[in-house]
């Protein structure tokens, strides 16, 4: 198969995007996005909706994980990665899969229909994960593109998959928020250096590869500038797969938590990891690819 991002070589280099960001603006339901914002999706590479979950939606949501999260036989599944120096839970993953709850928000109308049309198919979960930045001791996400990864080492062919997040706390400019480039997606950065076996085991506590230098990011910086984005709990975030992103360490005495679904098209199936020997472990490349029905 033709590899139009080519990735984890022996030099770092910009290329353009090949993809469409937006596939359809034809309604995909009632919650669909208007003209304007689709292009400002289309243009930033990420939207916000304020307070698109209620305070009582996202305290049922923050109540479910802290039950998943303190439960001592689930903590033992591959899915809960802990911090790189210490045995804080980090991240779940597959939430969806875990808990009713959970299931029920991935295929909410008031998401999918905004994704559904953004990626114009049908779609199914990629991988789903709860990114846990504990008060005082968070760690930070260094700058990175979903999609690299995705394709290099999961096999995802072209960029027709997004990120849908809900902030379960808020999220402010202090306690470890995203940051990220806008614009930055329609261009690619072919990373420098050849993906290890079994990378993911490491790089879901600390990534190295599949991250840019200084200097591509001083790159992106030219014509944009880097935004943190901020906002309530309850608030939703959409952001194409190849947007550059990261988050700094939360030094703050309060927690910062987000629950993020990965959509991807059902026409764009993982063929074979572009850039590692073997594909990463089924958890971080669902391959249940039933479209999902809003519920
Ligand atoms: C990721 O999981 O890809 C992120 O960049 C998340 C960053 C964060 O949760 O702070």
């Amino acid at each position: 198969m033709q590899d139009f991002y080519p990735s984890r070589g022996e030099k770092e280099e910009i290329i353009n995007r090949v993809d469409k960001t937006v596939y359809s603006s034809i309604s995909a339901g009632e919650y669909s996005l208007d003209n304007i914002s689709r292009k400002e999706y289309e243009e930033r590479g990420f939207i916000v909706f304020p307070n698109l979950f209620t305070q009582e939606e996202t305290k049922e949501m923050l109540k479910e994980l802290e039950y998943m999260a303190s439960n001592t036989q689930l903590a033992k599944n591959e899915e809960f990665i802990q911090e790189p120096d210490s045995n804080k839970i980090r991240t779940i993953f597959n939430q969806h899969l875990f808990s009713t709850l959970f299931d029920k928000i991935s295929k909410e109308p008031r998401v999918l229909d905004k994704v559904k049309q953004l990626l114009g198919s049908d779609v199914y979960i990629h991988h789903s994960r709860i990114n846990i930045k504990p008060a005082y001791k968070g760690k930070s996400f260094p700058w990175h593109s979903d999609f690299e990864t995705w394709h290099c080492e999961d096999g995802l062919p072209r960029c027709r998959c997004l990120t849908a997040w809900i902030m379960l706390t808020d999220n402010t400019e202090f306690n470890g928020p995203l940051y990220v480039i806008p614009k930055s997606h329609k261009k690619y950065v072919s990373c420098k250096g050849k993906t290890p076996q079994n990378n993911y085991k490491k790089s879901l506590k600390k990534q190295e590869y599949g991250v840019p230098s200084v200097n591509a990011i001083k790159e992106f910086t030219k014509d944009s500038q880097l935004v943190g984005v901020y906002g309530k709990a309850g608030t939703l975030v959409i952001h194409d797969g190849n947007t550059m992103h990261g988050s700094p360490d939360n030094i703050s005495p309060y927690s910062r938590t987000n629950a993020f679904f990965v959509y991807n098209s059902i026409e764009n199936k993982p063929a074979k990891p572009f850039a590692a020997k073997t594909s990463r472990a089924d958890f971080l490349c669902l391959k249940d690819f039933t479209p999902l029905k809003s519920e």
